[in-house]
């Protein structure tokens, strides 16, 4: 991992910092990437996840697609946040702290793990795992890991409880997109981590940080090549973000 001067200065001299976080992010905690959420993983190989996270994929196999969900609720239950969350919610209690800094915290993440390292506030784009609505009448219900092999039904209107992801096809909750657009507009530095950027319209939050002037600073293992990077820092969250703060 090579940090160039230049980052870190644009770190610390950045009023209003926007943070955007994937998948990747939670990988050293041993929650696989959404991309690679399949492979070797017995029974769920042969789905294609993008056709199981998809309205379409629900009304056309519901009971699949809640299965999946409880074997990924339970997967991921136990995990716990690594030392790239930790150094996020860090960082943002530190400057709430001196008010030097305003660090925006926006995670297309589902599994609560930037909560429970302590990072307050954090805007959730796709949802959260630990959550379920009914698809009929939106009422909230609650999520459990138990091994529930049926889609439960509303005891409101009768109607199929799903988790409370956005899934494709669907719109993003509109307070969570608000908040990210105000804070790639405002900001003066954008930090893109763990995340492919294929999915929209979070992948467009950098162009418009930097259509505003902003710099745009990309971690991963794997850089993407995108073309509004400024500065691609090659390695992987839990290692980089520490170092920079
Ligand atoms: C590490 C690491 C380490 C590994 N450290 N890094 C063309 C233009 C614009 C939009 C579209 C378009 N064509 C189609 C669309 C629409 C679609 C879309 O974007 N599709 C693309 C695939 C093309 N978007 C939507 O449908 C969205 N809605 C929408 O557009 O609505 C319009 C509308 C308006 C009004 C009414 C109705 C509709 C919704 C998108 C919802 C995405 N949901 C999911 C599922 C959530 C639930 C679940 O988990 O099951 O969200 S999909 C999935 O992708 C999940 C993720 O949040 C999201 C992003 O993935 P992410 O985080 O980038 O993960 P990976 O796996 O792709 O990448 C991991 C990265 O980590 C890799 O780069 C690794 O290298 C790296 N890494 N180890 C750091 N240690
Ligand atoms: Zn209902």
């Amino acid at each position: 991992m090579d940090i160039e001067q230049e980052v870190l200065d644009r770190i610390k001299n950045a009023k209003r910092v926007c943070i955007l976080t994937g998948a990747g992010v939670s990988a050293e905690s041993g929650i696989a990437t959404f991309r690679d959420a399949q492979e070797g993983k017995g029974l769920w190989s042969q789905y294609d996840p993008q056709q199981l996270a998809s309205i379409d994929g629900f009304l056309k196999d519901p009971q699949t697609v809640w299965q999946w969900y409880q074997w990924r609720r339970d997967v991921n239950k136990d995990k716990q946040p690594n030392p790239a969350h930790l150094a996020i919610a860090q960082w943002q209690k530190h400057t709430q702290q001196n008010g030097t800094q305003l660090v925006s915290l926006i995670t297309q993440n589902v599994d609560g793990l930037h909560q429970k390292a302590g990072s307050y506030p954090v805007t959730e784009l796709h949802g959260n795992i630990w959550r379920n609505h009914c698809l009929q009448c939106n009422q909230v219900h609650q999520a459990s890991v138990e091994a529930i092999e049926q889609v439960p039904e509303c005891q409101h209107c009768g109607g199929q409880v799903r988790p409370s992801v956005v899934w494709f096809g669907e719109a993003l909750p509109k307070q969570a997109w608000r908040e990210a657009e105000s804070a790639a507009y405002s900001c003066d530095l954008f930090l893109s981590v763990g995340t492919s950027s294929q999915v929209y319209p979070a992948a467009g939050l950098a162009a418009l940080a930097k259509s505003q002037g902003a710099k745009v600073i990309e971690i991963n293992p794997e850089p993407t090549n995108s073309s509004v990077v400024d500065y691609q820092i090659t390695g992987k969250a839990g290692e980089v973000i520490p170092a920079l703060i």
